[in-house]
């Protein structure tokens, strides 16, 4: 069983003060996924305070791209930095946590559509570790190098790896509706549009709606929850809201 577990960006970080981490919901998380049974694992974590903040400087986004060589690697060391310290919190608990680069791995072509190897990842897993992917900077043919979301890896991972399980750890319990109640179930956008606004912080790649539409295209649910449902979906259980 493969499990896809994202770490959000404004979980792990706090989101409105530049390149700092939330150590101690990251230390959480680590001990939550060290006590969990331990399938095939793949870590992904989202840019919060880190890519961001440095995305927004030099005006790139999921489809607004740079040429300027300064622009593409601020962004992509602030992601390894933070990369780097959610390895340290995982192996502070014991868990063989690798870290994975898209920059270094994959492309956008000229449709726009995202081109990522994965077949590294699998060995990976297979070889006993838990990658840690991350949101970053990537190449883009015909716009230079664009952000790629936390979401979008997400989805390439599961269909790739043919996960079973995807979940979101996110800031929030779940999808709100209008009402500001968790959703309990998504199974197309029209039906939440109104709902899933935009998000407060900086965040280039569009926030709830983005990552339900990304959600929606998997072929498994996927379950978007807060740190302490982690155990409970690591479990096997459904927390949250299920897209899917
Ligand atoms: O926080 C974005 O990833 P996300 C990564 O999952 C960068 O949307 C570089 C801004």
């Amino acid at each position: 069983m493969t499990t896809i577990l994202k770490l959000g960006g404004s979980v792990i970080t706090d989101k409105d003060s530049p390149e700092t981490v939330d150590e101690a919901a990251l230390d959480r998380i680590a001990a939550t996924v060290a006590a969990a049974a331990d399938d095939d694992l793949v870590l992904v974590h989202g840019g919060g305070s880190f890519g961001h903040h440095h995305a927004n400087e030099y005006g790139v986004s999921r489809t607004r791209g740079t040429h300027d060589y300064e622009g593409v690697v601020a962004i992509h060391a602030a992601m390894k930095r933070l990369n780097d310290a959610v390895l340290d919190a995982f192996h502070a608990a014991d868990v063989p946590a690798v870290p994975v680069h898209p920059f270094s791995a994959g492309f956008r072509n000229a449709v726009s559509d995202l081109v990522l190897p994965t077949g590294q990842v699998r060995v990976l897993v297979r070889e006993g570790f838990v990658p840690v992917v991350h949101g970053d900077v990537i190449a883009h043919e015909g716009r230079g190098a664009t952000v790629v979301s936390g979401d979008e890896l997400v989805v390439e991972l599961a269909d790739h790896l043919d996960a079973d399980r995807v979940g979101l750890c996110s800031a929030v319990p779940g999808v709100y509706d209008e009402d500001g109640e968790v959703i309990e179930r998504i199974e197309s956008i029209e039906a939440v549009e109104a709902a899933v606004g935009g998000s407060e912080s900086t965040d280039v790649t569009g926030g709830m709606a983005a990552k339900v539409r990304e959600l929606l295209s998997l072929s498994v649910p996927a379950f978007v929850f807060e740190l302490d449902d982690a155990e409970t979906f690591l479990a096997g259980g459904s927390p949250g809201t299920r897209i899917g």
